[in-house]
């Protein structure tokens, strides 16, 4: 008589038998029925949710073929409506030892500055990119492999800028938007800026980098909020504004010091300039973060909720309209334009101490040699008022 126990026994031996034999068919070329098999144990696509992770292509495949010159710029066609290059969702991974030498190689028609051009036809929009930045080099990094042939798929005329916030005085990501907005529309006529959290990567080539005719929220579904809106008004992580919207609404606030809530005030200057958000469909708008811990330097704001309780008395009185600053130093670098800048502090705007001799400088590389199609200035002190 078998007992309980050996009949389980018996029982995972004949499954162990199962899958030896069905690995062995796998070998030898019976690939489709052993798939058939897989396929019955496992729920149908549309029984998983959106979280389930797209393929994707390689996100610079199909990019090869761009040639590098085009005898006359001037007799180009213009791009079409819809890009040919764009081919929906790209596989996003975070290998280790990617290096901006790699980035550059990589992507041999962006010129000095960050900026590209499409070289077979001349492009429908002018984008550029604002990312507010300290002290996240490594995610930088990420974020340019993936967002220059991202750009490239979609046919933009497009400049990065990097707004690089000077000293150690808590962080403010609404008053280097702020200094982009200014310092990026003094360089081109652009008709569209994204302002772009560096440690988000698009994974959808069809979230078209282009503006509405109402501000748009880009990053909607991110992979940490299980790829859904975390709450009906959230317009943080990317956001696209035309220049006439973003003065529209004054701009962004500039008294945002610290994490939280400077987002929200965004979201609300936009419909109290009478404008609503826009959005991309939930499978477009899609984002992978790159995983890190609250910065140094970027301390919860605990008065961000009184704050937002009166951006209707303040919008008017704080925003472009009001922002101060001084720029240290302007680098037009291989893969994008490095805007150093003195923001203050909330007590206002004043020369930032000394830096101690053995300091390591906080950006990278000097300004390329060779030659650029952007006028080569690396301009410093300058104060910027209204
Ligand atoms: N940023 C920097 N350096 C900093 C702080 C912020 O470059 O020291 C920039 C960067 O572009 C970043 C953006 O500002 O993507 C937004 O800041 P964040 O990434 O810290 O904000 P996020 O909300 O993440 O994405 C916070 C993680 C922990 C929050 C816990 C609060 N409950
Ligand atoms: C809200 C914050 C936003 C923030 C969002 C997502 O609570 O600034 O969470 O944060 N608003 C306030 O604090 C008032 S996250 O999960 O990305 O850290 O963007």
């Amino acid at each position: 008589m078998f007992s309980f126990q050996s009949k389980w026994r018996y029982f995972f031996m004949f499954l162990g038998v199962q899958l030896v034999v069905m690995a062995l068919l796998s070998r030898e070329g019976y690939q489709k029925r052993v798939n058939y098999f897989i396929r019955i144990f496992r729920k149908p696509d549309h029984a998983r949710n959106n979280t389930a992770v797209t393929a994707g292509v390689d996100v610079y495949a199909n990019l090869l073929n761009l040639s590098r010159v085009h005898p006359h710029r001037d007799d180009l066609p213009y791009c079409p409506k819809k890009s040919p290059l764009i081919a929906g969702p790209i596989h996003v991974s975070f290998p280790s030892g990617l290096t901006e030498a790699v980035v550059q190689k990589k992507n041999p028609l962006v010129v000095r500055g960050g900026r590209y051009r499409p070289p077979d036809c001349e492009a429908l929009h002018r984008t550029a990119i604002i990312i507010p930045h300290r002290r996240r080099e490594h995610h930088l990094k990420y974020l340019l492999y993936y967002l220059h042939p991202f750009l490239q798929r979609q046919q933009l005329n497009y400049g990065i800028y990097v707004i690089h916030q000077a000293g150690n005085y808590t962080f403010n990501r609404a008053k280097l938007m702020n200094v982009g907005f200014r310092e990026a529309m003094k360089e081109e006529d652009w008709d569209c800026l994204f302002f772009h959290d560096v440690d988000l990567i698009p994974e959808d080539d069809r979230n078209l980098y282009t503006c509405d005719s109402n501000p748009k929220h880009a990053a909607i579904a991110m992979d940490k909020f299980g790829y859904q809106l975390p709450y009906d008004a959230y317009f943080g992580g990317v956001s696209a504004l035309a220049p006439e919207h973003y003065l529209k609404m004054n701009g962004f606030p500039n008294n945002y010091w610290g994490w939280g809530g400077e987002d929200d005030d965004i979201g609300i200057r936009v419909s109290l300039a009478g404008m609503h958000i826009v959005r991309p469909p939930l499978r477009l708008g899609r984002y992978k973060m790159i995983k890190h811990k609250l910065d140094a330097g970027n301390d919860i704001n605990p008065k961000r909720f009184n704050m937002l309780a009166k951006t209707r008395q303040t919008w008017k009185q704080d925003g472009m309209n009001t922002v101060e600053y001084e720029i240290v130093s302007k680098d037009y670098l291989p893969l994008y334009t490095n805007i150093t800048v003195n923001i203050g502090t909330e007590k206002g705007l004043k020369p930032l101490p000394k830096p101690p001799p053995t300091h390591a400088k906080a950006l990278p590389s000097p300004a390329p040699k060779e030659p650029a199609k952007v006028p080569a200035v690396k301009e410093s002190k300058k104060k910027s008022q209204p």
